[in-house]
């Protein structure tokens, strides 16, 4: 009926999952979060709106229950680059993208409505941005993102996809419709935009971490004179 994936099996225990390991192990300042108030603020935003009227503010609470501060010069915007983002941050540990903020990281790579005449969920399909505009997974990201812009602050760092043929950077998108406008200018010191490309295209900074899925291509040889020199 709609064109986006239905809502994920096991919604609840996957995100249940998640904001105990977040606060269990990944980020442990945050274990005074309460993931059962958390899961209830989310589900009550699923449950009692209808699949095509979901506003980024119904989810103003379970925001404002699961935002905690981001640390400086950690964050990290991208557009197109989800699996080289996901591996180059190491959960969070060397840069923190809003997929590792604990409230990211109930949405990511999950999809959730209701049912368009019912009070359950719909497994079978969700509406997407094509369906309509105020979507339950796109007024989450766009919440959240939101969030996130206005709390990160130092070096903001942004992963672009050279090779994306619409261009690297989309003119409509949540970096440029709901982070850019967000940013908090006084506590920003620096943006630094990264524009990656496929491998054999031009060289950027991530290119060794692209290199572990194409080791034999001739971008990823190491220079051993290089490695020689250093190390002499
Ligand atoms: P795409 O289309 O490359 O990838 C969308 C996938 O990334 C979905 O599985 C989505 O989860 C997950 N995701 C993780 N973080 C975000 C996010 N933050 N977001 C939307 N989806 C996210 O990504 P987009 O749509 O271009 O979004 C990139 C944005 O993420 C950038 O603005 C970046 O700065 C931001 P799901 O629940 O949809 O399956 C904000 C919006 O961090």
């Amino acid at each position: 009926r709609w064109r986006g994936e239905g809502t994920t099996r096991h919604l609840e225990s996957i995100m249940r999952g998640r904001c105990a390991e977040y606060i269990a192990r990944l980020n442990p300042d945050q274990r005074d979060k309460n993931c059962t108030a958390l899961w209830e603020a989310f589900r009550m935003v699923l449950l009692r709106k209808d699949p095509c009227s979901v506003f980024p503010s119904d989810y103003d609470l379970f925001i404002n229950l699961s935002r905690h501060s981001i640390p400086r010069d950690k964050s990290l915007f991208w557009e197109n680059n989800h699996l080289l983002v996901t591996s180059y941050t190491e959960s969070g540990r060397r840069l923190m993208p809003l997929c590792n903020v604990l409230y990211g990281r109930f949405g990511d790579f999950l999809s959730w409505c209701r049912q368009e005449n019912g009070s359950g969920l719909d497994y079978q399909s969700c509406p997407s941005s094509e369906d309509c505009e105020n979507n339950a997974v796109d007024s989450f990201w766009r919440r959240a993102s939101m969030q996130y812009s206005r709390d990160s602050s130092g070096v903001i760092h942004v992963m672009l996809n050279g090779s994306e043929p619409a261009g690297a950077y989309p003119i409509k998108g949540f970096f440029a419709d709901f982070e850019i406008p967000y940013f908090q200018k006084d506590k920003i010191t620096r943006i630094e935009i990264w524009v990656m490309h496929d491998i054999g295209r031009p060289k950027a900074p991530v290119k060794l971490l692209q290199c572990v899925d194409h080791s034999t291509h001739p971008d990823c040889a190491l220079n051993s004179k290089f490695c020689t020199r250093r190390w002499a």
